[in-house]
């Protein structure tokens, strides 16, 4: 029954009789049984030859990304010293930040302002350079070389990097305290169970993968650094010196990563002083610029950070407004950092198109096209989800440039929020609540405000300590209000991700939540709003709303390995865990806790220092 067609006989100590064997079964094949074999042995072969190629393809176009240059570049970098150029970085002591200044008996100024006043005079000219993404790293190393043989080393070269480091003294009172320990549950958790991986998962006490960055690490670095937790910031220190791999290959999102990754690279940088943390800054900064490479400059939104290949969101053509437009920061920065504008001019593009289209009252539409460079008509207006840090940045790059006078960036948050106090500005009917709604297709209003909204009180209060007229005061102090009773008025304490307002009697209660809005993701924007009206003002008001809703976090989001996003804050017996850590809880929420309950209120001075969207310090040039 075995015999012949169903069964081979194989011999494995006798080669001549395996060979016979296999030759008498390859005879009594059909010609088409034959024709079978040949087809699927060559196909084979020839797939796995494609594979191969395509893999070496691959290889090329990533490998070179960051070279032994960068590495030069970062040790010259340290201190540069002015030579007949007069071209020199300040070291970061006590420290105001790396910035360069330029020297010469008419004046002083920042390159990076030259770069914003007179940005059509950029050598480098972005679009050029991004057409072939290798191009682009390949003339950043030469520039880099060249920077590098300008400047004189100093030597004191191998200066301890300590002395140009922040040092902080960590908790000096109970709520700080508390705060240092919610943190460290969160590490612990986060530690045991998900080190290296993006996020904590405390209750199934495992982990889930966003870009497979160590988001949750990096993000922590500087709460940790700040909150002067030694021990595991040197766990996370480590992770990064010997295991954070910047050419994962799959897409990331360019914006996420911006503020995140490439933000909290940056501010570890200046607050520690430590040389690695810029060193990956500049290769991530690298592996980002192909999102650039569109027809219009406005970036794509996804990004492969191995192929470095860039594309739109799969599922539509457009990419969010507050996405393009809040990235710019951290690639100033970078640019500042390494005295090197390609990142700069490309995100400067991005600013000047967007400032150049039409708009409502300096409203923006949340959606932009990467290939027409134009808004989506019709589409929502909203200080929430998809517009929201594009009216933060206006007013954060502005400060980062020296605060220009009629710098279009100012002129552009001015007539915004003006725009916002003509058509989203409104009062509730019974209790008089001041909310900012949404213009749906950019024309109907709806009355109802994001969590994420509540960022804007304490960047209205930022901008009038930096000159703004006495009405974004005002409406700073309508909004902050506001904001407080979306957390107090829910019986856990904490606030939904959306709140609903009556409009004209349509409801019973001024304020309302609707079933599916009812989670609550551990956001920071009320908190960080409650810090800068703390710190600007203060007032300890602040600093005990804060703590109420600390209490809250507490005691319906504190589980055994860590914190929880939650479902439902409308049920405080059954408030439904989600088993979720957000990375924003340690990189934000928790360190605005933090500076909130601090008895020094420059712990961050605000004038030498801007908080990115994440919480991530990037300094101000001195003046
Ligand atoms: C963070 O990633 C940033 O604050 C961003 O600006 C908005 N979303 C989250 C926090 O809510």
């Amino acid at each position: 029954m075995f015999e012949n067609k169903d069964y081979i006989a194989v011999n494995v100590f006798d080669d001549s009789v395996r060979k016979r064997s296999l030759k008498r079964q390859w005879n009594q094949l059909s010609r088409f049984q034959k024709n079978l074999v040949v087809v699927v042995v060559f196909g084979g072969i020839l797939l796995c030859g494609f594979l191969m190629y395509q893999r070496q393809l691959l290889k090329a176009n990533s490998l070179d990304v960051f070279s032994s240059t960068d590495e030069e570049h970062v040790k010259s970098i340290k201190t540069n010293i002015v030579d007949n150029d007069k071209i020199q970085i300040v070291p970061f002591k006590e420290d105001i930040s790396s910035v360069r200044m330029i020297q010469n008996e008419k004046n002083q100024l920042p390159i990076a302002d030259e770069w914003v006043q007179n940005p059509v005079d950029n050598t480098h000219d972005t679009k050029d350079s991004i057409d072939n993404p290798q191009d682009i790293i390949n003339s950043d190393i030469e520039t880099d070389k060249s920077e590098v043989k300008k400047d004189i080393i100093n030597e004191n070269d191998n200066e301890d990097t300590k002395t140009r480091s922040m040092s902080f003294k960590g908790p000096t009172n109970e709520r700080q305290q508390a705060v240092v320990n919610a943190m460290r549950h969160s590490w612990t958790g986060y530690k045991t169970f998900a080190f290296g991986h993006d996020n904590l998962k405390p209750i199934s006490q495992t982990y889930s993968d966003w870009f497979n960055l160590g988001l949750t690490i990096i993000d922590s670095l500087d709460t940790l650094y700040i909150m002067d937790m030694q021990e595991e910031y040197q766990e996370a220190k480590k992770w990064v010196e010997e295991s954070l791999k910047l050419d994962v290959n799959r897409d990331v999102n360019l914006f996420e990563v911006t503020i995140r990754v490439l933000g909290g690279l940056l501010s570890i940088y200046h607050l520690s002083g430590d040389e690695i943390y810029m060193t990956k800054a500049l290769e991530l900064g690298k592996r980002l610029m192909p999102s650039f490479d569109s027809t219009s400059g406005i970036p794509y939104s996804d990004v492969n950070l191995f192929s470095m290949q860039a594309h739109a969101p799969k599922w539509s053509p457009d990419s969010s407004t507050s996405e393009v437009t809040t990235i710019q920061l951290e690639f100033r920065d970078l640019s500042r950092i390494f005295n090197d504008p390609t990142f700069e001019n490309a995100i400067t593009r991005v600013s000047e198109k967007v400032h150049e289209l039409p708009k409502t009252d300096g409203l923006v539409p949340i959606f932009i096209n990467a290939n027409t460079g134009s808004f989506r008509s019709f589409s929502t207006i909203s200080l929430g989800a998809r517009g929201d840090s594009y009216y933060e940045y206006l007013l954060k790059q502005w400060l980062q440039v020296g605060k220009i006078p009629e710098h279009y960036l100012i002129e552009d948050y001015k007539e915004a929020i003006n725009g916002v106090i003509k058509h989203l500005r409104r009062k509730t009917p019974n209790e008089h609540h001041v909310y900012v709604g949404e213009l749906i297709s950019g024309k109907d209003f709806k009355p109802k405000m994001d969590h994420l909204t509540c960022y804007l009180p304490g960047t209205l209060l930022l901008g009038h300590k930096n000159g703004m007229p006495q009405s974004h005061f005002t409406l700073a102090n309508e909004l902050l209000e506001t904001c407080y009773q979306t957390y107090i008025k829910q019986p856990t304490g904490l606030a939904p991700e959306i709140t609903y307002f009556n409009l004209e009697g349509e409801s019973a209660t001024d304020i309302y939540v609707k079933a599916n809005d009812a989670h609550n993701l551990q956001r920071p924007e009320f908190i960080e709003s409650l810090y800068y009206f703390y710190v600007i003002t203060g007032n300890k008001t602040y600093q005990d709303m804060g703590y109420k809703i600390f209490e809250s976090f507490e005691k319906y989001t504190r589980v055994s390995h860590g914190y929880t996003s939650i479902s439902n804050v409308k049920t405080p017996n059954n408030v439904r865990p989600k088993d979720m850590m957000e990375t924003f809880w340690l990189g934000e929420t928790l360190k605005y806790f933090y500076l909130l309950f601090s008895d020094d209120r420059n712990e961050i001075d605000l004038d030498k220092f801007i908080f990115n969207t994440e919480a991530h310090v990037i300094p101000v040039r001195e003046n």
